[in-house]
């Protein structure tokens, strides 16, 4: 199977290079990593310690069997566009914050469908990327239920990561939604590793986020009760992470906090208080960058 990964950063480099001894995967993303991978081929540390050798450019090829998206959320447009132009026979979003699916439906005839990844991953340095977490892959029909296409995808995946097929994946996605909010911002801001939320001063901070993301998620029709004690688990499995916005905040790049607290505060119908601060204080770092 051709499978495009577009949005080679840490995480797309990981997925891709779990699939690439069994499919035919071509890695998108920037230079000078995809140039190393292009002459080196891609070298995986961490949990697992191999050497693959994916295609890897800066454009995508022409009709892969499927696109997984893993392009940071404000970068979904231009992924759309991107991917629109080479007609991907599926397409997945593994990404974080929500709407991803519904950017990429727009430019794409293909099913787009909905996944959450849980690996955790970290880019060493060009051609390399560190497994810091074996985590889980969860894909499934964006609206829910099951589908041809979702099976199909499913056993793709299976062949590298653990992998299930879900019917429940817009539920999933507000669970994903409620860690992130909890986790993401909080550690970015306090610049503490994800292993702080668990306990200690950052920790009521970043439970109440989840917590007031699940209430969000129960007025628009879907329980994720367990969102604060799965924030708590996630933070103590990945402790020694540092959480994707805190690697953006780090680098002085544009954070996805639009997608993750801030999709919060714009669906809630009630003041959520610690969302609508986290935001406010990470937009007020992006602007001090230039970045908005
Ligand atoms: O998804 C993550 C992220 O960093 O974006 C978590 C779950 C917080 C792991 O670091």
């Amino acid at each position: 199977m051709d499978v495009c990964v577009f949005g080679a950063g840490s995480l797309g480099s990981l997925v891709g290079g779990l699939l690439a001894d069994d499919h035919d995967v071509h890695l998108v993303g920037r230079e000078p990593h995809v140039g190393v991978v292009r002459e080196e081929g891609l070298r995986l540390t961490g949990a697992f310690d191999r050497q693959v050798y994916p295609a890897a450019s800066t454009t995508p090829p022409a009709d892969p069997d499927l696109a997984l998206v893993t392009v940071k959320s404000f970068d979904t447009p231009q992924a759309a566009r991107a991917l629109g132009a080479v007609s991907p026979g599926t397409a997945v979003s593994l990404q974080n914050g929500m709407g991803n699916e519904a950017t990429l439906a727009t430019r794409l005839d293909a099913p787009v469908l909905a996944g959450t990844c849980t690996y955790g991953a970290r880019l060493s340095e060009p051609g390399v990327v560190e497994c810091t977490g074996v985590g889980e892959v969860a894909v499934g029909p964006r609206t829910g239920g099951h589908s041809g296409p979702a099976d199909r995808v499913g056993d793709v995946l299976a062949a590298g990561l653990a992998t299930t097929v879900a019917g429940d994946m817009p539920r999933r996605l507000w669970g994903k939604l409620a860690v992130n909010a909890g986790i993401n911002a909080v550690t970015a801001l306090a610049r503490v590793p994800n292993g702080a939320v668990v306990d200690g001063p950052a920790s009521g901070v970043a439970t109440d986020a989840a917590a007031e993301t699940a209430q969000v998620a129960a007025n628009v029709g879907f329980e994720i009760d367990e969102a604060v004690d799965r924030t708590r688990e996630v933070a103590a499995a990945t402790a020694e992470n540092t959480a994707s916005m805190h690697q953006d905040i780090r680098a002085g790049r544009p954070t996805e906090i639009d997608a993750i607290n801030g999709y919060v505060v714009e669906t809630a119908d009630r003041p959520v208080p610690v969302n609508t601060t986290l935001t406010g204080l990470v937009r007020a770092w992006e602007r001090g960058q230039g970045h908005r």
